[in-house]
């Protein structure tokens, strides 16, 4: 029996198990159930009770010595089809998903844009903010509602510090370090103290605009809206502008666009009354111009105001405000865009 041991690990020594096939006859030859190993160890049975012990290790090196070829084997042919497989120049790239931008993102850039071909740059600035530039420089009375805790966040400990509630601010920061002529958007993150619901947030996106130079004229801010509308909502969008009233602007109007859904004939949309509201405007209060340094006996302006969200849901047919908020992923990737 001895003979035969030294005799199968010789051969398991020149065995050639350099592809699959090789190896698993290598593995059948030796290692198997009905392999040459195994039926060592059935002989081994009857051997002779003092050879069991030198011819019992033997064996049990054999079978050591085919596991470690074995194992060795099927190593290097895993790594080699992994090697092949990293030079395969025919394999398919791999798939590489776009992101797309946030509808609010979209829009808000293509309210800049429509407003940078007609010479309007664009201003940033801080959104915690002093009530000078959001409230006071801007004409609003002591007394009004949006200074209450209840309508916008303040500052722990400090009543004069709190978050913007308007881009407004950013328009105040602007004059009061340029003279006219200024002509500038002002788009940013707003923030107010109000109930989350479809309809209203507390974090929303405003683009406000501003436009001051010498004779400056309530008919240049509609002829500009006009031209944003049509731009915005397609060439066929009539607008209408309402009497209305803001701290900072005096006369003060609202603009309404003709139903973007039924072009006006009445819808659920604009709720049978064709046409929907979009933004705020109005010619700067003298007062305001003053409060930022500029001249009201030399100067003129208009300003106008719109959320961000109410115009990407007009564009969009959004009808939850909340879905801006929640990232979800098979909302965002529905919106492609050039912006
Ligand atoms: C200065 C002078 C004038 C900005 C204006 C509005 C009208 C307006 C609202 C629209 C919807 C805010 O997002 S909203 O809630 N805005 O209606 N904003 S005029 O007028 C200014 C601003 C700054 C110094």
């Amino acid at each position: 029996m001895i003979d035969k041991i030294k005799s199968l690990v010789e051969d398991i020594k020149q065995s050639q198990t350099d592809s699959a096939e090789k190896l698993e006859q290598f593995r059948l030859k030796y290692l198997s159930k009905k392999g040459e190993i195994s039926q060592l160890f059935d002989s081994f049975r009857t051997v002779a009770a003092e050879e069991k012990k030198v011819l019992g290790a033997e064996i049990n090196k054999l079978k050591q010595l085919a596991q470690q070829k074995f194992d060795e084997a099927k190593e290097n042919l895993e790594n080699a089809a992994a090697s092949n497989d990293a030079h395969d120049l025919t394999r398919p790239g791999e798939p590489y998903e776009v992101g797309s931008r946030h509808p609010i993102s979209l829009t808000k850039n293509e309210i800049i844009d429509i407003f940078n071909r007609i010479g309007f740059t664009v201003s940033e600035g801080p959104e915690v903010e002093d009530d000078w530039h959001v409230f006071s420089s801007l004409n609003f009375p002591p007394e009004h509602p949006a200074r209450d805790m209840q309508d916008t966040f303040f500052i722990e400990k400090d009543p004069d510090i709190l978050l913007r509630t308007h881009t407004s601010s950013v328009q105040s920061r602007v004059m009061e370090k340029t003279q006219p002529p200024i002509r500038s958007l002002f788009p940013g993150r707003v923030f107010r103290n109000e109930a989350i619901s479809a309809r209203a947030h507390c974090i929303f996106h405003q683009v406000e605009g501003l436009y001051v130079a010498e004779n400056v004229s309530f008919a240049d801010l509609k002829q500009t809206l006009l031209y944003f509308a049509k731009e915005m909502f397609g060439a066929e969008t009539k607008i209408r502008l309402r009497p209305s009233y803001f701290p900072f602007t005096e006369p003060s109007a609202e603009m309404d666009v003709s139903c973007t859904i039924c072009g006006g004939k009445g819808c659920n949309i604009c709720k049978g009354t064709g046409w929907l509201e979009i933004l705020g405007c109005g010619m700067v209060d003298p007062n305001v111009l003053k409060n930022n340094g500029i001249d009201p006996e030399k100067y003129t302006g208009f300003a106008f105001g719109m959320g961000v969200e109410r115009i990407a849901m007009l564009k969009y047919q959004v009808r939850d405000l909340r879905l801006y908020f929640e990232n979800d992923v098979r909302f965002l990737k529905q919106f492609k865009s050039a912006y």
